[in-house]
């Protein structure tokens, strides 16, 4: 497929990939997972728990299928490097276990070149019936063509065709015009969402570095978990997705792939245990990241590019250079923005939120926007060396406090600012002793986002609190015992 229709979707940086596309496309329904994956699920499955797979070099004589009329030839070895790996991808996804029986010609699964016009996979039609794949068209005149690169063509359809050997059929959609909404059915019928689709992420109007995915994705792993159950064993242990990733999978290797190929493909990860982290630190782009499971983010500038399967619980993220979002599960998330204006939204679970100091040359530090959801925390890490002036500013909202909650800690010279329900209001606390900041508890859980800034300015031996820009409260700094930073502070915000 290279037709190209649609516009560019350009998600703005607080959408969610799926609001994105909804935006688009308004009057397509979006599925359900549980519907995503009825739509492919529906060819006949294979019943043994080893399924074994060869590249023979002599042509088989069992074949079901129609497909025999061509002549077959061996597949090349990186035709065979590509199909293991890509064999390997959906191994991690399921309870199978696939057996590389060399150029065994009665092995389960068979991959052979063929002159026949239509590349096809097929399913196994019965108890002792082998499922293979004819590519078509690989032939020494064509093999410079034929790029095997991950997010390629080719590689994608040896996914594709393995995910038909699986069981998966197409998504359902009809042809009707050159528009993706004509023919698309619902919203998320496109190679964002399965390697089952017709539709390519190009024809939905979202814009990736490569042209096809490089892993089955969401809609594929939940179709082919529920054929037959998630491997439960892939990547226990705590796993690194992206850069500095510990996956031991290429796709999942961004700086492996960027140091390859110079491009990183739209994948979906699958992961049954550890502590998991996403990590987009190398990118210069803005990202949304999302934890949720069965959801997919836009990476470095792209569009509905990277997912997360069902069940499968990723517990940290970090951002890149750009403004990112990242947005937590329901589980204690780290997440932690690196550069630029980050906005952390933790979700539920005792979150970890890491903002960054921008502009740190100057002086001039920003702090990134956080919303804190239960009971989360923030942390800013910076180098002060040498910085004597410091102005903590920040938009807060209170839903309401009730006891004491603290807010700052580990603050240059022992400062703490307090918000306390059952004592009213922001408290401020400098070498232990307590002063009220003039910010009352109804000030700050009016419903309304208010601008709180601390600054300290040691020429003039003050420490000022402004609320919305008006200056609440001013403190002799005689009373801080520090005021100078050491060359790494730590700015902690409880909630
Ligand atoms: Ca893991
Ligand atoms: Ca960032
Ligand atoms: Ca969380
Ligand atoms: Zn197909």
């Amino acid at each position: 497929m290279t037709n190209q229709i649609g516009t560019n979707v350009q998600i703005s940086a607080d959408q969610t990939a799926l609001e994105a596309l909804a935006e688009l496309y308004p009057t397509l329904s979006v599925y359900t997972l549980e519907q995503q994956l009825d739509d492919i699920d529906n060819l006949r499955t294979w019943t043994t728990d080893t399924v074994t797979f060869s590249f023979p070099t002599v042509e088989s004589t069992d074949y079901v299928g129609n497909w025999r009329e061509g002549t077959l030839y061996a597949f090349t070895e990186a035709q065979a490097a590509a199909t293991r790996e890509a064999i390997a991808l959906i191994g991690d996804l399921i309870d199978i276990t696939f057996v590389d029986s060399g150029t065994d010609v009665d092995a389960q699964m068979r991959f052979y070149n063929s002159s026949a016009e239509g590349t096809a996979g097929g399913a196994p039609a019965g108890e002792g019936i082998k499922g293979d794949m004819w590519l078509y068209d690989y032939t020494p005149e064509t093999a410079a063509a034929y790029n095997l690169e991950y997010g390629r063509y080719n590689f994608n359809v040896m996914l594709h065709e393995i995910g038909h050997i699986m069981g998966l059929s197409h998504t359902s959609f009809t042809q009707d015009s050159d528009e993706y909404i004509d023919n698309a059915h619902y919203l998320q019928n496109n190679g964002a969402y399965s390697i089952m689709s017709y539709l390519t992420a190009s024809e939905a109007g979202l814009e990736w570095d490569t042209a096809y995915s490089a892993t089955p994705m969401i809609a594929d792993i939940a179709a082919l978990q529920s054929l037959y159950g998630a491997n439960m064993t892939t990547r226990t242990g705590d796993t690194v997705y992206g850069f500095n990733s510990t996956a031991d999978r290429t796709v999942f290797d961004f700086d492996e792939l960027l140091d390859t190929q110079g491009t990183i493909p739209a994948v979906a990860v699958w992961d049954a245990g550890g502590t998991d982290t996403l990590d987009m630190s190398g990118f210069a782009n803005s990202s949304y990241i999302s934890l949720v499971d069965g959801t997919m983010s836009s990476i470095n500038g792209y569009d509905v590019n990277f997912g997360i399967a069902a069940d499968a619980i990723i517990e940290n993220a970090i951002g890149g250079y750009g403004d990112d979002i990242l947005v937590g599960n329901t589980v204690k998330n780290v997440l932690t923005g690196g550069y630029g204006a980050d906005t952390l939204l933790g979700g539920a679970g005792k979150d970890k939120l890491v903002g960054d100091l921008t502009n740190a040359v100057t002086g001039d530090f920003e702090i990134d926007s956080v919303v804190l959801d239960g009971d989360e925390e923030i942390s800013v890490e910076f180098d002060g060396t040498g910085v004597t002036d410091l102005t903590v500013e920040m938009m807060i909202s209170f839903d309401d406090v009730t006891g004491s909650s603290q807010w700052f800690t580990n603050m240059p010279g022992a400062w703490n600012l307090m918000f306390s329900g059952s004592g009213n209001g922001l408290w401020y606390r400098a070498n232990s002793t307590w002063f009220h900041t003039g910010i009352s508890h109804a000030d700050l859980t009016d419903g309304s986002f208010h601008r709180l800034a601390v600054t300290l300015d040691s020429a003039e031996t003050e420490v000022k609190i402004y609320l919305d820009g008006v200056n609440v409260k001013t403190l002799d700094a005689a009373a801080f015992p520090d005021l100078s930073m050491t060359a790494t502070e730590e700015l902690r915000i409880n909630h």
